[in-house]
């Protein structure tokens, strides 16, 4: 058997080291289950060993769960439940074990590594920013199978181990010895130490004492049957209202919980296990399992073959101090640790576009995620003027201004002045093409596109565009620097509206057709939400900004023609000042915080008398055939290089529905015949903007799919 498990035998204590040959992270798959089963035994027998302790091989990773290939090649439901049992079969062993196990964790421990480590008896962790532990098996819409939906309540709690299982959270070492999940924290070079003295002193009959954290709160809601009664029912409720029904193991991995507290431990582990069984087959599983692999690649992709070895970017430079600007530059500290200089018109703007990224700090600080110590030296690497003092030494700089060609192209000139030959100069546009801005260059080569989505510290998505005169080096330049400010970066093509922009306006559009047909604003809402969306298409519109959306359907309309020409709606609310969210006043109205429901005065603005409209499957049927087509039309048109790109785009971009795969998948689902079919009866009662794009006809008529 290729070794993967390898152990010394020292004072008593076996010190069994797992280093999973030739991978990156360690994965507990069907051979590696066999060597620790093996293992255990042989250790077991050995009349020289009192205890053990575990570490990995790996340098910076523990274990990354079961193997995801290995259960995605299951296809029936009772193969996948034999594949839990016998996962858990193995953890019994382990917390069986006649021998005391202390396991020392560096790096991420998730799945079923936590599982694992759950199932040995001592957990020490060191306290480094890459060791970071959970279940996250029901983002792949599956749940913890391997006695995690069993160990983790018993140890910590229902509540808080819910709150864990349910969101598929993971946690920093700090917060999960907190919550009682591991014994000690441990700076990294002690960890061994710790770990083997923990199992000498169990050996020695000395066992850790636990007190669950909570207090009484704690006991009153966990402690008893009906405590207990109420947090599942509160469980249960949020589940259904964040899932909407649409992702089933949440619930499932509520009840495997839920089951073995009521039943015991053995029943549990067999609930568990048939619903894990279930699960694994589903479509919804699948599509996520796709995203996880496709986020992966992209971790590696740089959007060009043989990419040269990106610039480092120590020092950055943003021009444009307002929202973006300042979200941009205070992600930028706080995932990158570089060097930010703002500039703006006035010392006024600057100012605030400081204190702005500086929130984005204290956002982090309060939440733990940084320490006051690296708090006060990451504020200290943000500055800014109203000159560009300083932008000499940057290599990269971010224009965020107005979206407005002459005012980026005024922009590029100046910056061009102020930067040395090499700096990089990349512009946030969300539409206009990075050709068009690049014309006034005096070094095109190191002009790129960096589109960031708002609010820059939460969205994951950053689309990159080179145009057709930019530099490779450039190209890898943008994408290593989006990704140490920990986005997925996609690489698309210089095309107005980009990828993302370009196949969200024709559905904001058709929006403002349902409504002028007389679709009430939050019934669209409503609708959209539930086929999956976070936030309906009118919501969206308040949220992005009624002004800048305009401004973005005018580049697509001049590009593209009638096809993406704006709802008739839209300008009139822009003219009466009505800009959305931050405006607070859009469609709906905002206060406080927080939206306060419909305008009734919209209806009245736009003279139009919401009477339900075309009835809902009319209306999900329009909204979303019209973005596939111009999905499709614009992969046809080389926007994004591969379905996968245009995929993860718009899940991570404007949370199309995960569940669905993403626009490309779903078409698939849908088969291009169909699409095609439906797309000309909404063409005929409808007008032009429904007619199928090439690529769609195309596919139904060679019977062909995006993905292969
Ligand atoms: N299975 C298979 N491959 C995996 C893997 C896994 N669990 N984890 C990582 N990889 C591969 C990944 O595809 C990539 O491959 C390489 O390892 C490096 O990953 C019974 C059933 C651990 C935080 O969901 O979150 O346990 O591209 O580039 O940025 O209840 O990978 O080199 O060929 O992402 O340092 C639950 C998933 C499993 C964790 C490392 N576990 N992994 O991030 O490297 S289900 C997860 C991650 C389970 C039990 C159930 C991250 C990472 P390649 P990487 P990274």
């Amino acid at each position: 058997m290729a070794g993967s498990l390898t152990w010394e035998v020292a004072d008593g204590i076996a010190v069994v080291t797992f280093d999973l040959p030739g991978e990156p992270v360690n994965k507990i798959t069907q051979a590696v289950k066999e060597e620790f089963i093996a293992t255990f035994e042989t250790l077991g027998r050995d009349p020289e060993v009192n205890a053990v302790a575990f570490f990995s091989g790996k340098r910076d990773a523990f274990i990354a769960g079961a193997d995801i290939e290995e259960f995605v090649a299951i296809t029936t439901a009772a193969e996948a439940e034999r594949l839990s049992a016998g996962g858990q079969a193995m953890l019994e062993r382990v917390a069986r074990f006649a021998k005391p196990v202390a396991v020392g964790i560096h790096g991420a421990c998730l799945g079923g590594g936590l599982e694992f480590a759950l199932a040995c008896h001592y957990r020490v962790a060191t306290d480094h920013p890459k060791t970071q532990l959970g279940l996250p098996e029901v983002q792949l819409g599956i749940l913890p199978g391997a006695g995690g939906c069993q160990r983790l309540p018993r140890l910590i709690g229902a509540r808080a181990a819910l709150d864990m299982i349910l969101a598929g959270k993971t946690e920093r070492a700090a917060k999960a010895f907190r919550l009682g999940i591991v014994d000690e924290l441990v700076p990294p070079p002690i960890l061994r130490d710790i770990t083997v003295g923990a199992a000498r002193r169990m050996a020695g009959g000395w066992r850790p004492r636990r007190r669950r954290s909570g207090g009484a709160l704690g006991w009153l809601l966990d402690g008893n049957p009906l405590g207990r009664r109420l947090v599942f029912r509160a469980a249960r409720r949020q589940v259904l209202a964040t899932t909407r029904g649409n992702y089933p193991a949440p619930l499932a991995a509520l009840e495997a919980v839920e089951y073995g507290l009521r039943h015991g431990m053995a029943e549990g582990l067999k609930r568990e296990a048939q619903l894990f069984g279930q699960l694994a087959v589903t479509d919804v599983s699948r599509k996520l399992v796709q995203i996880f692999f496709a986020t992966t690649q992209l971790k590696k992709d740089f959007g060009i073959s043989n990419p040269p070895k990106p610039v480092e970017v120590r020092r950055l430079a943003i021009v444009g101090a307002g929202f973006m600007g300042a979200g941009i530059a205070g992600t930028a500290v706080v995932q990158a640790g570089v060097d930010v200089r703002m500039k703006d018109a006035d010392l006024a703007r600057v100012a605030k576009g400081l204190v702005a990224a500086r929130e984005i700090l204290d956002d982090r600080l309060k939440r733990r995620r940084i320490t006051r110590y690296e708090h006060a030296r990451l504020v200290a690497l943000l500055s800014g003027d109203d000159r560009y003092t300083g932008f000499g030494r940057a290599e990269l700089v971010i224009e965020a201004v107005f979206e407005d060609l002459a005012v980026k192209q005024q922009v590029l000139r100046e910056v061009e002045a102020a930067v040395s030959d090499g700096a990089v100069f990349a512009s946030n546009t969300s539409t206009i093409p990075i050709a068009r801005i690049a014309e006034v260059a005096r070094r095109a080569e190191r002009v790129i596109g960096m589109h960031f989505f708002s609010p820059v510290a939460r969205m994951p998505l950053l689309e990159v565009i080179p145009s057709e005169r930019t530099a490779p080096e450039v190209i890898s330049t943008a994408v290593a620097f989006g990704r140490r400010m920990g986005k997925t970066a996609v690489v698309v093509r210089d095309r107005p509206g980009f990828w993302v922009n370009r196949i969200l306006a024709p559905y904001m559009n058709e929006a403002g057709h349902l409504l002028l047909e007389g679709a009430a604003i939050d019934e669209l809402d409503r609708l959209m939400v539930s086929w999956g969306f976070p936030v309906g298409p009118i919501t969206l519109l308040d949220e992005v900004g009624l002004d800048v959306a305009e401004k973005a359907s005018g580049v697509l309309h001049a590009a593209f023609g009638e096809r993406l020409a704006a709802a008739p709606a839209f300008s009139k609310l822009v003219q009466d000042g009505r800009l959305g969210r931050k405006a607070g006043r859009g469609f709906y109205r905002y206060g406080g915080g927080r939206k306060r429901g419909v305008d009734p005065a919209v209806s009245e603005l736009l003279g139009i008398h919401p009477n339900g409209g075309p009835h809902a499957a009319e209306i999900i049927q329009r909204l979303v055939l019209v973005m596939l087509n111009e999905a499709a039309r614009a992969v046809g048109e080389g926007v994004v290089r591969a379905p996968r790109d245009g995929d993860i785009a718009a899940i991570f971009g404007f949370g199309f529905p995960p569940f669905r795969g993403g626009p490309l998948r779903h078409a698939d689902d849908l088969g291009a015949a169909r699409l095609v079919g439906e797309l000309e009866r909404l063409a005929e009662r409808h007008g032009g903007r429904f007619t199928p794009c090439d690529v769609l006809v195309e596919q139904a008529r060679r019977g062909s799919k995006f993905y292969l």
